[in-house]
């Protein structure tokens, strides 16, 4: 089994990585003008979790993720030009202005939705996972959900499920230690969440989330066992929300030393060291740089796009005969 990634799939998941972080520092900017609207929720310092995890994932495999899934969004391979002219409500993205940041999706690429409904996309996936056993589908789904997300009872349902049939399905758990305010600690009896799939049957493993090599293994791993129909697995990737919840968060509550040791532990800092060794320091900068470029110029692509057009209808005589 292959469960390393090649050269070629570390610097892919790099750029990826680089586009999301960029991604996230320009919405940032645009917030901070009043030009976005409604809160963005970043994921800055998560980007190694989704995008490694999509990684190893085919076309046709399935995603959903939640409402802080830029990383997921451009991990599956979703054009940053239409994702931005989502996010800005312009016709031309992917959900033609109309879902917003939380609510992109893209049956192409397999993207199936984030979603604003904490916990949602986990039985979704679920679901997903259903209907490829049932059809003889050699197809993976992969739920990318938080800490907080953990706590619902529909992911118990979800697991406990998933883990009686063997479902082919990644439970991918992002704990980046808080759920809105709230520590990781006072949401949950156990710190390490992964220890809970003992009691669904499946394997429960956890992983630093700021290296995108162990996530792409614990990923791979999972890949493999469900395409072989032994079922699910919870994989808990340890990461950090570097940036507030959102951008209307008017923080306070992340310690300053706290936010300062992940920030150390920076996870493209970590995957380009990596890939120093492999390529060179230039070649890795070379990268960085292009990525960065590509996603300004989808800032200035989708920001030109038309706004969607919403016509007035006069009401219906359905409507007048109701009213009455
Ligand atoms: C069913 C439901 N309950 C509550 C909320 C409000 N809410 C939005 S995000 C959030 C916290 C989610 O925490 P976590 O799952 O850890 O995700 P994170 O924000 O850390 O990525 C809550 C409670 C919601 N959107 N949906
Ligand atoms: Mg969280």
């Amino acid at each position: 089994m292959k469960n390393t990634p090649s050269v070629e799939e570390q610097k892919e998941i790099l750029r990826r990585m680089v586009l999301t972080r960029r991604l996230e520092e320009m919405l940032g900017d645009l917030a901070k003008q009043a030009k976005t609207r409604g809160p963005l929720h970043r994921c800055d310092g998560q980007e190694a979790v989704g995008v490694a995890a999509c990684a190893v994932l085919n076309d046709d495999d399935y995603v959903c993720t939640s409402h802080r899934g830029h990383h997921v969004y451009i991990g599956k391979g979703m054009d940053p030009r239409r994702i931005v002219a989502e996010i800005m409500g312009r016709e031309t993205g992917y959900c033609r202005g109309r879902g917003g940041h939380m609510l992109l999706g893209d049956i192409a690429t397999g993207m199936l939705g984030g979603n604003a409904i904490v916990g949602a996309g986990i039985p979704a996936a679920t679901g997903m996972a259903l209907s490829f056993q049932v059809l003889k589908q050699d197809r993976v789904a992969m739920a990318v959900f938080g800490d907080g997300a953990a706590q619902t009872g529909i992911c118990h349902e979800s697991m406990n499920m998933a883990g009686l049939w063997k479902l082919p399905v990644i439970f991918l758990l992002e704990n980046n230690q808080y759920g809105l305010t709230v520590r990781q600690e006072v949401q949950s009896p156990v710190k390490d969440l992964h220890i809970r799939a003992e009691g669904y049957g499946m394997p429960g493993v956890m992983v630093d989330g700021n290296d995108a090599v162990a996530v792409y293994r614990a990923a791979a791993e999972a890949a493999e066992r469900a395409r072989r129909g032994y079922g699910p697995t919870l994989i808990e990737a340890k990461t950090y929300r570097m940036e507030g919840f959102s951008t209307s968060d008017v923080g306070g509550y992340q310690p300053e030393e706290e936010i300062a040791q992940w920030r150390e532990r920076d996870p493209i800092r970590i995957a380009a060291a990596a890939l120093d060794e492999l390529i060179g320091a230039d070649e890795v900068a070379r990268i960085e740089a292009a990525a960065n470029i590509e996603m300004g110029a989808a800032f200035e692509q989708a920001l030109a796009d038309p706004l969607p057009v919403f016509e007035t209808h006069a009401p219906s005589s359905a409507y007048s005969e109701i009213s009455r």
